[in-house]
């Protein structure tokens, strides 16, 4: 995924000092460091001030794609800066493209346009970046993080099951290579479920700003217990993702630790997979990591990869 994009605006003072502003950002959950805002205008100044032209700065194992255009006034300009993760260098000609053909329609607008549509603009690398953001979320100790490690870290079923990970605190971030694509996994604290849901709140942003697969898991005691409360739960999670992620992610459900079910509880756990894809439309799938039943965990995975490849 692309890190991030910003515009900068310099200005020259009377003293011939060059105050730099972060005008909009995108994610707006991306801040970019004062430090590196400075040194992109240093970069910027020290190649000759090369307006209308992408310019390579690179930092650390970034990239940082610098365009600048010069504003009515002749005492400031503007420039827009694409930070490229590691992962999309090798694109960059893909991304540098992709300024080239789009930056007129962004000049086009006014000043004040311009700063509150550049997230239109720069949706354009997200959308064009090859790989996917996959959120866990759910409630607290119903197997997210077991599931994340069985499947992305190889890890052994087994010993999740016999030793347990523990409660996740906050958002942890990783990124995984998945069938040649890469994915950036969160995996969230069930406990902290209601701060993810919750309008306004920064913690909300974080996690579902770019999120493109959503994995909503809860366990077959949530449901037998508490099944109102599974639904209510899927319903935030909805309103939150049509409210802040990409247009074209989408919802899956995970009933899991089947293996806890006896013989009647069998028969009667089909109904939440009808109820979820009747009533909510969203696609419900069992899993459990237990060793004879693991396979249910690989299908329900492999169905969402076939799927996430058909929206591409
Ligand atoms: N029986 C059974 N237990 C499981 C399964 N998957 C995970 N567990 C157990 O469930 C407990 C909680 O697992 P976690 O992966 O930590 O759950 P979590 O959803 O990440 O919990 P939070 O981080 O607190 O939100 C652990 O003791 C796991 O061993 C499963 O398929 N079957
Ligand atoms: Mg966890």
């Amino acid at each position: 995924m692309t890190l991030g994009a910003v515009i900068i605006e310099n200005s020259v003072s009377e003293e011939f000092n060059v105050k730099s502003v972060i005008k909009s950002s995108y994610p707006k959950s991306f801040k970019i460091s004062r430090g590196l805002v400075h040194k992109i205008t240093q970069f910027f100044m020290q190649s000759g001030s090369k307006l209308n032209e992408v310019l390579e700065l690179t930092y650390g194992d970034k990239l940082v794609l610098v365009y600048s255009q010069e504003i009515d006034s002749d005492q400031s300009n503007e420039i827009i800066a694409i930070i490229l993760s590691p992962m999309e260098v090798p694109n960059k000609i893909k991304f540098i493209d992709l300024i080239k053909n789009n930056i007129d329609n962004l000049y086009k607008q006014d000043k004040q346009e311009r700063f509150s549509n550049f997230e239109t603009f720069a949706r354009l690398f997200f959308s064009e970046s090859t790989s996917k953001k996959l959120l866990f979320i759910g409630f607290p100790s119903a197997g997210k993080t077991s599931i994340k490690k069985s499947i992305f870290d190889k890890e052994d079923p087994k010993s999740l099951l016999e030793n347990s990970v523990g409660p996740t605190r906050g958002l942890v971030h990783f990124i995984y290579s998945w069938f040649n694509a890469s994915v950036g996994i969160v995996d969230s604290s069930g406990q902290e479920f209601d701060s993810y849901v919750m309008d306004g709140n920064e913690e909300q942003i974080r996690a579902f700003e770019g999120s493109d697969i959503i994995i909503y898991v809860f366990d077959v005691i949530n449901w037998k217990e508490e099944s109102e409360k599974v639904i209510d739960n899927l319903k935030k999670i909805i309103s939150t993702k049509n409210a802040i992620s990409p247009p074209n992610s989408k919802i899956y459900a995970f009933c899991h630790k089947i293996d806890l079910l006896s013989d009647p509880d069998r028969k009667s756990i089909i109904k939440v997979k009808e109820i979820l894809e009747r009533d909510l439309n969203i696609k419900a799938t069992f899993s459990s990591i237990q060793p004879e039943l693991i396979h249910t965990l690989f299908r329900s995975m492999e169905l969402i990869l076939k799927d996430t490849r058909k929206r591409r």
